[in-house]
């Protein structure tokens, strides 16, 4: 196998088990999605997905979506964003660019028309700074198509806005009349 994909297998992993399945390894989540990197590493080598510290490293600082942090003392880490589970990122309200972008697929425009940008499995609808990497977020799901989001009305209008570690914008919900077809 490559290194290069050897990291993105040992991703996601990270991604399936700090965002969705803690508790298949026997990991709990700390406040703010955080886990001691030891017990990670420990985990992970009892259910037989050996990682060393310096992949860990590798793919924190290398990931194409910075998807993963350490704590400022490195001895903990946490996915960015993307959570099924019930944490919380303990992130604080910002003021977000007057727009920001949405890709979804070309078969789910009719309804996000009718009802808005939902949140789905995810605890929050996830926004993009630009209009490609929105488009690359669509491509996931099928033919893309992009959503323009007045997020500076939404946000004079008390929609709370947040910013994850590697710069996606989330929020609670997008009703219908910040959405416009880009
Ligand atoms: C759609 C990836 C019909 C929504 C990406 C999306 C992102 C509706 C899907 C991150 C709807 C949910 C998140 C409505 C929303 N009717 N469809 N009313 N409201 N939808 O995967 O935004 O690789 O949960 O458009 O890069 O695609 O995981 O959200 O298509 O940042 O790091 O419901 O996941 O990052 O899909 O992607 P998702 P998403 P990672």
């Amino acid at each position: 196998m490559s290194p290069n994909s050897q990291l993105i297998k040992i991703s996601k992993y990270l991604s399936y088990h700090l965002r969705h399945h803690p508790e298949e390894i026997g990991l709990e989540l700390e406040p703010g999605g955080w886990v001691a990197v030891e017990a990670l590493l420990a985990a992970a080598q009892a259910h037989q997905y050996p990682i060393t510290r310096s992949q860990l490293d590798l793919v924190v600082e290398t990931n194409n979506k910075q998807r993963f942090s350490f704590d400022s003392t490195g001895t903990r880490i946490r996915a960015n964003q993307g959570h099924s589970i019930p944490i919380d990122l303990q992130l604080k309200p910002r003021c977000p660019p007057d727009i920001l972008y949405h890709g979804t697929r070309d078969q789910a425009v009719e309804s996000i028309l009718a009802q808005g940008l939902q949140k789905k499995a995810r605890h929050h609808v996830h926004l993009s700074p630009d209009i490609d990497t929105a488009r690359q977020v669509g491509m996931r799901h099928g033919k893309p198509v992009v959503f323009i989001i007045k997020a500076a009305e939404m946000y004079q209008n008390g929609h709370l806005f947040y910013c994850s570690d590697n710069g996606v914008w989330l929020v609670d919900e997008v009703p219908p009349e910040y959405l416009v077809l880009a």
